[in-house]
């Protein structure tokens, strides 16, 4: 019900808010690295504002089809962010990475979670966890970022899924991170079809017998443009907030605990619902 995360705790009692903070050059306008880290500060105390328990931050783009980043730059633009926020924001911070010296330079820097959508599968990242204190949320993923989404296959998506989480909770376990640190992630959209992606939503309630909180990222994702189809084609990434919200919904009411969103506001108002009325249910 209480995550510790370092210096801090998260109430996984009702459906909690992360904000995504993208630290990516092409996320803000040009004005270089100084510019980049205050308009991105700027948007972690709006999304706090707003109603963010986390705020995520990224440095390496997953969009499929992305170059790699390299560990120097994933660092300077990771780095400065989380102190930045640390010493002036009262709000959890997680760090969405794969890299090891990320991992541990952020946790230096005051993250307070760590979120890898590669499980910790890279080179020396599970150590790298293990040594700090910190909660990982580890998602599942079928490929890689670039290929990920040509000719997703699964025997059964969901027992695929959980089998994945069920054998990287065991790895990460027996690397000494205790159970009470562990998140779990279905993934949404990496290497996933719009079947294999509702089925995953459909079930989701399912993942609780892995006995750790469950957190989503559904957030403007193609999954949203194709059930939003018209004509025209798949709804494009810039009108698909009620469809994301509608999403995060019906996950929270499936048991999710945390739902990553870039519409902070929006989704924290459709989860307060949820959990006034998930309060008298269970
Ligand atoms: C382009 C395509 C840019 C996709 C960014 C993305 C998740 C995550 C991301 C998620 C967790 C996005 C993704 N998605 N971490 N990081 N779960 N734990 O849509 O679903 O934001 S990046």
């Amino acid at each position: 019900m209480i995550l510790r995360c370092g210096t801090r705790t998260l109430d996984l009692s009702y459906p909690n808010v992360m904000g995504v903070l993208n630290v990516t050059p092409d996320s803000f306008s040009d004005g270089g690295r100084f510019s980049a880290l205050d308009d991105g500060l700027k948007q972690a105390e709006r999304m706090l504002a707003e109603g963010a328990h986390i705020i995520d931050v990224g440095g390496e783009s997953t969009r499929p089809g992305a170059t790699q980043v390299g560990t120097q730059e994933e660092l300077d633009r990771v780095i400065p962010m989380v102190e930045a926020i640390s010493s002036r924001l009262d709000v959890c911070i997680s760090v969405d990475t794969s890299s090891p010296e990320v991992i541990t330079n952020a946790a230096r820097a005051g993250a307070n979670m760590l979120n890898d959508v590669r499980a910790l599968q890279r080179e020396g990242a599970v150590q790298a966890a293990a040594a700090t204190d910190l909660p990982v949320c580890l998602m599942h993923m079928q490929g890689q970022p670039d290929t990920m989404q040509n000719n997703p296959n699964y025997h059964q998506v969901f027992d695929d899924v959980y089998v994945f989480l069920a054998k990287r909770i065991q790895a990460c376990s027996q690397a000494g991170i205790d159970l009470s640190r562990m998140l779990v992630d279905p993934g949404f959209g990496f290497g996933k079809s719009l079947d294999h992606n509702l089925t995953l939503l459909a079930k989701l309630e399912k993942l609780k017998t892995l006995r750790v909180p469950v957190l989503v990222g559904l957030s403007r994702k193609s999954m949203i443009g194709a059930i939003l189809k018209s004509d025209a084609g798949d709804r494009p990434v810039d009108d698909r907030l009620f469809g994301s919200v509608s999403a995060a919904v019906i996950a929270a009411m499936n048991g999710a605990h945390i739902v990553r969103v870039h519409d902070v506001k929006e989704t924290a108002d459709a989860l307060k619902v949820v959990a006034a009325v998930k309060r008298l249910s269970d």
